[in-house]
């Protein structure tokens, strides 16, 4: 899968300290990585709608991240997948009778485009899942080897002309440290599960949180031929642990991604990855649902504001990004209809802030913003320090030459403003 162009990242004087995040597993802030290599694995769209603000604030907020440890002087590896097929884009596909491999390739282009358009940096390794087809099947072949998944029984009609080899599901029996990413309890995990795209009632399954491995062959669905596992398709979880492991090793720093994922999504891929013998993830990081209205910005609930439509629309994207770092991470918050100008008027002052040859000092202005973000990736806090800087270029100015080049070179590269 191609990604999209790197925005250049300025260098500026001096370095950012220790990155610390909170760790969704434990609840306290943890070292993001010890270094001196970082590696950082986000899951990625599944393409079936275009990028709305919710995941564009999920990106941004991991892309803090990114630059945070490259001013750190950490060298970053960075990993991502795209769901490029599902149940979902197959549902959607069906229902406007659109060709699936068409729509996902349309969406997964635009969000390309928007993430070009609102500065984030591109992963170095995107796998989608149908590429990693292959990969996915041997892995999930190992696990049936082992004992570690088994085989259900799939209904009449389905498994093309080897029914009998029936869907794989992983036994999340075997694994003593299941449930240890999202802490939740038993009745909790599995309401979640069948909220969150699971099957807790299938017949045939051990546990019901057992999750689905490999599916075999529908009617009308799409199918590959996968040896020993029969003709079919990847599950969602075991797609994501085969691309963090072959783009980053069996064991990383961070694995990412908005809170909805928590569970039932980084539990299972974690326990895949202990199944693999790795650990996954050492530090699960979950960012906030955006919403609308009072309701999770969803595309199958379609309360959308997209990122695309705001860009025809004429919005400056450095604006929608700012928006967005206008709220902390790890909350929950509304786009209304004060995010946008909002963010227009403050990002307007900046400009006319920085627009001089001289200004007050750069340097407690540029330490203010580097210690927000080692703080758990505090944006607003950045931002306030920014503001501080530009109130006072506005209206006392300042005589120091330079500075104002200096702090438009330090938000660029901390937080991905353009000025
Ligand atoms: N392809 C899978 C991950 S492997 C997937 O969840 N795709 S997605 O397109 O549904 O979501 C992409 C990312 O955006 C996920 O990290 C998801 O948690 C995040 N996300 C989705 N909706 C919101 C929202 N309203 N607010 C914040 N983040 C969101
Ligand atoms: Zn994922």
């Amino acid at each position: 899968m191609r990604t999209w162009p790197a925005p250049h990242v300025p260098s500026i004087p001096g370095r950012g300290g220790e990155v610390k995040v909170v760790d969704s597993t434990s609840g306290s802030l943890v070292v993001a990585a010890p270094g001196p290599v970082a590696t950082l694995y986000v899951c990625g769209i599944t393409p079936y709608d275009a990028t709305h603000l919710g995941h564009a604030a999920t990106y941004i907020a991991f892309d803090l991240l990114h630059r945070a440890w490259l001013d750190a002087g950490l060298e970053v590896r960075y990993a991502s997948n795209v769901t490029d097929v599902d149940d979902p884009l197959l549902e959607r596909a069906t229902r406007t009778g659109q060709d699936w491999e068409q729509l996902a390739a349309d969406q997964t282009a635009l969000f390309a485009e928007d993430m070009t358009a609102l500065g984030v940096l591109p992963p170095h390794t995107y796998l989608g899942a149908v590429e990693t087809i292959p990969t996915i099947a041997t892995t999930v072949s190992r696990l049936l080897d082992e004992g570690l998944a088994y085989r259900v029984p799939v209904e009449a009609g389905a498994g093309g002309d080897r029914p009998e080899l029936g869907d794989v599901y992983a036994d999340v029996s075997v694994d003593p440290h299941f449930g240890s990413v999202a802490g939740l309890d038993h009745d909790q995990t599995v309401a979640l599960f069948a909220e969150r795209g699971g099957d807790p009632d299938r017949p045939g399954k051990r546990d019901p949180l057992d999750p689905a491995l490999w599916r075999r062959e529908r009617p009308g669905e799409p199918a590959w031929d996968a040896g020993q596992l029969g003709t079919g398709r990847p599950g969602w979880h075991i797609e994501c642990t085969v691309i963090a492991q072959q783009a980053l090793g069996a064991s990383f720093d961070v694995q990412g991604g908005g809170r909805d994922l928590c569970f039932p999504h980084h539990e299972m891929s974690t326990a895949h990855a202990r199944a693999l013998g790795g650990e996954g993830a050492r530090v699960h990081v979950h960012t906030g649902m955006v919403g609308l209205g009072g309701e999770k910005m969803s595309k199958s609930l379609g309360n959308l504001v997209l990122v695309s439509t705001l860009r025809a629309a004429g919005a400056d994207p450095m604006a929608i990004r700012l928006a967005t770092l206008a709220h902390h991470y790890r909350d929950d918050w509304d786009w209304d209809d004060r995010s946008l100008p909002d963010a227009e008027e403050r990002l307007g002052r900046w400009r006319a802030a920085v627009s001089g040859n001289g200004g007050p000092d750069a340097g407690s202005t540029v330490a203010a913003i580097r210690e927000a973000l080692a703080a758990d990736l505090d944006a607003p806090a950045a931002l306030r320090a920014m503001d501080t800087w530009a109130d006072a270029a506005l209206s006392v100015g300042g005589e120091v030459e330079g500075a104002p080049g200096v702090v438009a070179r330090a938000l660029d590269a901390l937080l991905g403003i353009r000025l």
